[in-house]
C-alpha cells in the first residue's frame, strides 16, 4: 500500500449529502468560491481544490465523518489554522478530497493549575491557550509567529517548534494527553493528565507530528509551566554566527536554563524589516548579524535586567559583540520580537522567496551557514540569502529571496534545485531537512533520501496499520 491508495475517488453526490448531514448545511461549504480560504495556503504555493469543506462541532461529528469517508474511500484533509508551511493542510488540485476544519472545536475544556495542565479542543487558537494559562498565572510556552491564527491541532499535527524550543521543547514535549479520531471513525481517548505513564508504546507521540496522516487530533491535555517572575531581552549587533554561539554559551552559563529565546538574522533581515515595516533598528549602526536574546526567571520584576547587563558587558569584554540594546519597556520588548516574528511576512514583499527549515547540531550552525552561502553564490549569484531563525536549537530557515528584478516565476521554478543545495549540505552534516514545519506535500519526494529502507518500511507499515484505505491526508508526508 502506498501513502495515497489508488482506490480514492471523488465522493458521489450521495456521499456528499451524507457528509453534510453530519454537520448540517450551516457548517458545510459546498461552493468552490467559499472554499477558497480552506484550499489556499498562505504561500500560494500549493493550489488545491476540494469536493466539500466540513466544519464539525464535536468529536462525535468528526467520528461520523471519518466513518463515511473510510467506507466510501474519500480522501480527508485535516485542517486547523491553515498556517502550515509545507502544504500539508490543503487538498490536492484533484478536487477529490474533502477538508475537515477543526476551527469550530475551539473550547478550553479544563485548566488544572495545581497539575499545571490545560485541556483544550484541537481548534483552540494558540494565543487563546497562552492567554488562558496567563489567567491562572501560568505559562504555555509554545511561541511562534503564527500564534494568532494557528491552532493546537495543527501545532500537534506538525510538532511545531518556535522561539522557546531551546528552553521548553517542541509541541510534542508540551503534550500529556490526546484525543484522536482514527481513519475508521473510532475515537481514542488518551486525554490523561499523568506526568508519568509507561504502559506500552507511546501512541500519543506517534500521532504528534504525523501531519494528519494517521488520525485527526480532536483534543489535547497540555503542560503548563510556572510563570517566570521577570524577563529581559536584548537586540545585539554581532559579526558572525560563531560569536553568537559563544554569547549563547555565556548566557546559559550565567542563567542555567534561563535563556528562553535566542534568534539570529543577517543584515539583509534587518534591511527588509526596516524597508517593509514601521520597525527601526534600535542600535546606533548596522552589523553583519543580529541576535535577539531573552532570559526569563528571577524572583521579582527587575531581577533580570542586571543579569542580562552583566552578560552583555562580559560579551563586550570578550569581544563577542559589537553593540547591544536592552529593552527598557514592554513596548520595546514587543518591538524587538516583532522584528524577528515579521521576518517571514516581509520576505513576501521582496519577490520570490524560497523557504527552508534545516537543522544541524547547534555547534555546527556556523558551518551550515558558511557552506550554504558559498554554494548559493555559485548557483544563483545575485540571490539574497536570508539564513535566520532559531540558532539556539540549531534550526536555521535558510530562506532565499530572488535576485532584485529577476523573473519571479523563473526563480521559484528553481525551488527543488535550490532547496536541494541547502538540504544536501544539512544531510551531509547529519542534519534535518525539516526541523519544525514537517514534510507536508513539499518534501515527500525527499523522504527516501533522508530515511533508511528500514525506516521507510516502518513508516509505511504504520500508515498501513492506522489508515489502511489511505484516506487520511493523501499525498502528504510519505511518497505516493
Ligand atoms: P494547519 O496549517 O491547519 O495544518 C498543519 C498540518 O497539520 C497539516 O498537515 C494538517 O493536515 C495537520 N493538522 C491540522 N489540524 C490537525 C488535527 N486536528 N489533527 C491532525 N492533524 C492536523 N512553525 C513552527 O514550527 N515554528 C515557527 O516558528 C513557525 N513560525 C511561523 C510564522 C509564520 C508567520 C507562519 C505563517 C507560520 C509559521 N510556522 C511555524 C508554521 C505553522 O504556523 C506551524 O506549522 C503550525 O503548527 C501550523 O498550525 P495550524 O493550526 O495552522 O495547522
Ligand atoms: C519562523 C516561519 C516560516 C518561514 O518564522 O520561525 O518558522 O520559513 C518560520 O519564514
Ligand atoms: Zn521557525
Amino acid at each position: 500500500m502506498d501513502a495515497t491508495s489508488p482506490k480514492l475517488a471523488a465522493p458521489s453526490a450521495e456521499t456528499i449529502d451524507r457528509l453534510v448531514a453530519v454537520v448540517g448545511e450551516k457548517y458545510a461549504v459546498r461552493d468552490a468560491q467559499e472554499m477558497e480560504n480552506y484550499v489556499t495556503e498562505w504561500r500560494d504555493r500549493w493550489p488545491g481544490r476540494a469536493s466539500l469543506v466540513l466544519r464539525p462541532g464535536s468529536t462525535q461529528e468528526v467520528s461520523e465523518i471519518l466513518k463515511i469517508a473510510n467506507e466510501t474511500q474519500t480522501g480527508v484533509v485535516p485542517q486547523s489554522g491553515n498556517t502550515g508551511a509545507v502544504g500539508g493542510q490543503v487538498p490536492s488540485p484533484s478536487g477529490n478530497e474533502i477538508v475537515v476544519s477543526l476551527e469550530r472545536m475551539n473550547k478550553i475544556l479544563r485548566v488544572e493549575a495545581l497539575d499545571n495542565t490545560i485541556a483544550v479542543e484541537a481548534g483552540c487558537i494558540l494565543q487563546s491557550v497562552q492567554e488562558a494559562a496567563e489567567e491562572v498565572d501560568r505559562l504555555f510556552p509554545l511561541r511562534i509567529g503564527s500564534q494568532g491564527s494557528c491552532q493546537i491541532g495543527g501545532n500537534l499535527g506538525t510538532n511545531a517548534g518556535g522561539i522557546a524550543t531551546l528552553a521548553y521543547g517542541n509541541a510534542r514535549d508540551l503534550a500529556l494527553g490526546l484525543e484522536v479520531v482514527m481513519a475508521d471513525g473510532r475515537i481514542w481517548n488518551g486525554m490523561n493528565r499523568l506526568r508519568k505513564n509507561n504502559t506500552g508504546y507511546d501512541l500519543r507521540d506517534i500521532f504528534i507530528g504525523s501531519e494528519g496522516t494517521l488520525g485527526i487530533i480532536t483534543g489535547a491535555v497540555l503542560k503548563l509551566y510556572p510563570n517566570p517572575r521577570d524577563r529581559a531581552v536584548a537586540l545585539v549587533g554581532i559579526s558572525a554566527p560563531e560569536p553568537a554561539l559563544e554569547l549563547l554559551a555565556l548566557a546559559q552559563g550565567k542563567t542555567g536554563n534561563g535563556v528562553v529565546g535566542f534568534e539570529i538574522f543577517p543584515h539583509y533581515g534587518m534591511e527588509i524589516v526596516e524597508r517593509h515595516t514601521e520597525l527601526r533598528n534600535p542600535l546606533g549602526s548596522y552589523f553583519p548579524w543580529y541576535v535577539i536574546v531573552e532570559i526569563a526567571g528571577g524572583a521579582a520584576p527587575g531581577d533580570l535586567m542586571p543579569v542580562l547587563t552583566s552578560i552583555l558587558e562580559e560579551a563586550f569584554e570578550a569581544d563577542l559583540i559589537s553593540d547591544a540594546a536592552l529593552a527598557s519597556s514592554e513596548a520595546q520588548y514587543q518591538m524587538f520580537w516583532s522584528m524577528r516574528e515579521r521576518m517571514s511576512e516581509v520576505q513576501k514583499f521582496e519577490g520570490g522567496s524560497i523557504k527552508l527549515d534545516t537543522s544541524v547540531p547547534v555547534s555546527q550552525v556556523p558551518e551550515l551557514i558558511e557552506r550554504g552561502l558559498e554554494a548559493l553564490k555559485e548557483a544563483v549569484p545575485d540571490a539574497r540569502p536570508l539564513p535566520y531563525g532559531h540558532i539556539g536549537d540549531g534550526n536555521i530557515h535558510f530562506n532565499i529571496s530572488q535576485p532584485e528584478g529577476a523573473d519571479t516565476d523563473a526563480f521559484m521554478a528553481r525551488w527543488d534545485e535550490l532547496t536541494g543545495i541547502i538540504n544536501n549540505i544539512a544531510i551531509d552534516m547529519s542534519g534535518s531537512i525539516s526541523a519544525e514545519h514537517g514534510i507536508g506535500q513539499s518534501k515527500t519526494y525527499m523522504m527516501p533520501k533522508v530515511k533508511s529502507p528500514l525506516e521507510m518500511e516502518l513508516l509505511l507499515g504504520l500508515k498501513d496499520l492506522f489508515d489502511p484505505n489511505g484516506i487520511l491526508n493523501p499525498g502528504k508526508v510519505l511518497p505516493s
